[in-house]
């Protein structure tokens, strides 16, 4: 892998169970090099800490710390951009389609950001309403969400997996992370039960670098 040559190391910063897992298995999905794991333990607040926030001031996981031969480095932050980098950097793994196959690219392109910003955001905004909010959470918004989500999201994503194994077609990509990701958090919800997507995730639940990363 021709980029090795330029990455002396990497470090993500990570707590299962998170978006940050999605980085985990794009890592292992391209077997880029080792990397090390540094747990933040949230439940414990330790992305507050002074010393996390030098890192992400936003307080939030993930963030690939990537170290380059030069003696620089550099953290990035948000999950969808991290995938997206990892895979355009390890190119070998093929987990993204080429940058001159313009058509691919593009239905590609929008599938992670439909997944890591549009659905993503609705799954959020039921999650603070449902979990975090107390006595300020509004029903009104999770119905909201839940329904965009049955009426919107859904048809848009059965219409592709009845007809092709992943989500941008027969070959799996890093849209299938980000999606992957996004539908397993709909299903805790009670959302996307259609057996298309059970199958779905049992595909991608079957890949190793999936079982390694949320073992
Ligand atoms: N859009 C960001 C969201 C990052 C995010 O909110 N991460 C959560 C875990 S899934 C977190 O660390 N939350 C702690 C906080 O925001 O204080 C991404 O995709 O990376």
């Amino acid at each position: 892998m021709k980029n090795l040559e330029m990455i002396t190391s990497m470090t993500l910063y990570h707590f299962s169970k998170s978006r940050s897992s999605r980085v985990l298995w794009a890592l292992f999905e391209v077997g880029a090099m080792d990397f090390d794991v540094v747990d933040i333990n949230l439940m414990a607040g330790e992305h507050l800490h002074s010393q996390f926030l030098k890192i992400n001031p936003n307080h939030a996981v993930p963030v690939l710390e990537v170290n380059w031969a030069d003696g620089t480095f550099q953290h990035i932050y948000e999950s969808t951009a991290i995938v997206l980098w990892v895979a355009d950097t390890f190119t070998d793994s093929g987990i993204a389609p080429p940058l001159t196959d313009y058509r691919q690219r593009a239905d590609y392109l929008q599938m992670v950001h439909y997944a890591g910003t549009s659905f993503d955001s609705m799954l959020w905004q039921m999650r603070i309403h449902l979990s975090f909010l107390g006595q300020d959470s509004d029903a009104k918004t999770i119905e909201r969400y839940r329904a965009k989500i049955m009426r919107e999201v859904e048809p848009t994503l059965l219409s592709r997996l009845q007809d092709s194994p992943y989500i941008t077609g027969y070959d799996f990509t890093a849209a299938d992370i980000i999606m992957g990701h996004c539908i397993g958090w709909a299903r805790a919800y009670d959302l996307c039960e259609s057996i298309h997507f059970e199958q779905y995730l049992n595909r991608l639940s079957s890949r190793e670098a999936y079982a390694k990363a949320f073992e």
